[in-house]
């Protein structure tokens, strides 16, 4: 498990030098685009943590800082604007090959620096707040999201998409997810929910607060989580996860190469043993558009969802083709082969990088 980085020495000189290069050189003087030569125009927003923040319009060029904030940009198809993102922005594929400004919580100050960028996006529950300050210190303005819920997901996409000056798109991209999240309550109906451990981090054992976007994640794909803090990430212990005893666990699928199904890793750490869903090997695993506060976390939920409630989702056969299959049955029916439930396959393919379930 990695702790928590803070900003290297090397980072704090890289942003001294930087600040010099910004004082030196008006950083939109050197943008490639012909028009920013032109003395640009602002608006004055307040970002979703109450940042009064001035943005140069329009918005030509982009640095994201988180791969929700990425994947976001890319579902309004400003993509093209997008010059810089995190080593962890690898949604959709073509994110990957965006000039790299390092983590999302340690960025290169000088790279995002000499990338010009009209507004960088950041997002409270993953960025730090002395990013945006020296971000600030650089003259560099940064728009911050800080959503809980589904509903504010939607709502700060929207936000965002007008914001970035797509506003058209924005409506598109809520109508979408507020359709799919309302067909999925349709699926659902009145299905009684699972109770589940979200498992964030495995060593030590991180999971989600009430009022986290992950939670409300879980409640709209009929689960609830066991625990019941105030604290957004909080630290859980085994013997409070065995005392309640969950239906599931829940995991953010890593994509990583590692051959080792995750719950066997798990059912050999000292403690899970005692928890009656390791042993018995209920859990689910879903992508990890879970922990990315976008548009593609209704894909997620949709996932989980199949997964806890196969019934829900089962199709019915029409009842003319039923009724003509009854009256001439098919000669010598085959035995059926035995396909594995989707938890079955996820078994089979799940994997674990170095002690994190997730793909931290
Ligand atoms: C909990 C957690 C999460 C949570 C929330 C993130 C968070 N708050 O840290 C969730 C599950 C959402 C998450 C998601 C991801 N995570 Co994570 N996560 C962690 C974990 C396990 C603990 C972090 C923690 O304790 N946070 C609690 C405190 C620090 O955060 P907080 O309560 O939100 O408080 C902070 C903010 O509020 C901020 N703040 C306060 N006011 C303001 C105001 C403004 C304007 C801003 C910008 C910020 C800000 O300052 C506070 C203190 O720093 C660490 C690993 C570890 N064990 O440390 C990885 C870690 C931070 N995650 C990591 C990664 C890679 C991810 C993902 C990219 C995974 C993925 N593949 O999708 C996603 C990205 C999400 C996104 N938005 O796109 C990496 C980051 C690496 C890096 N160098 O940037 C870490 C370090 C794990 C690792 N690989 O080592 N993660």
């Amino acid at each position: 498990m990695k702790a928590l980085a803070r900003p290297p020495l090397r980072s704090t000189i890289a942003g001294t030098i930087a600040v010099l290069l910004a004082c030196a050189t008006p950083a939109r003087a050197q943008s490639p685009s012909p028009i920013s030569a032109a003395s640009p125009s602002y608006r004055e927003v307040t970002d979703e943590t109450g940042r009064a923040v001035r943005i140069p319009q329009p918005v030509r060029r982009i640095v994201s800082l988180a791969p929700s904030l990425t994947e976001t940009v890319y579902a309004l198809g400003l993509q093209d604007h997008l010059v810089g993102d995190t080593d962890f922005c690898d949604y959709p594929a073509d994110a990957q090959k965006k000039t790299k400004v390092g983590g999302g919580i340690n960025p290169s100050l000088e790279i995002i620096a000499s990338l010009h960028p009209d507004i960088v996006l950041v997002t409270k529950s993953f960025n730090r707040l002395e990013t945006v300050h020296s971000l600030e210190n650089l003259g560099i303005s940064s728009y911050a999201t800080d959503p809980h819920t589904l509903d504010e997901i939607i709502a700060s996409s929207k936000k965002l998409s007008d914001v970035l000056g797509a506003p058209e798109a924005g409506a598109s991209v809520a109508g979408d997810m507020h359709r799919r999240l309302a067909d999925l309550q349709k699926h659902l109906g009145f299905v009684s929910p699972k109770r589940v451990l979200f498992v964030v981090w495995a060593q030590p054992l991180i999971s989600i607060g009430k009022d986290t976007f992950i939670a409300d994640a879980l409640r709209r794909a009929g689960a609830v989580s066991i625990v019941d803090s105030d604290q957004s990430w909080p630290q859980v212990s085994l013997e409070e996860v065995a005392r309640l005893q969950p239906d599931f666990l829940v995991f953010a699928d890593s994509h990583s190469d590692s051959a080792a199904p995750i719950v066997e890793m798990l059912a050999t750490l000292p403690g899970w043993k005692i928890v009656d869903a390791v042993t018995n090997r209920r859990f689910a695993v879903i992508s990890d558009a879970v922990n990315r506060p976008a548009p593609r976390i209704v894909s997620a939920i949709e996932e989980l969802a199949r997964q806890l409630h196969p019934d829900a989702f089962v199709e019915k056969p029409e009842n003319g083709k039923e009724k003509l299959e009854k009256e001439n049955p098919p000669p010598n029916p085959k035995p059926e082969a035995h396909s594995p439930s989707p938890l079955e396959s996820m078994q089979a393919q799940m994997t674990i990088p170095g002690g994190c379930p997730c793909d931290h």
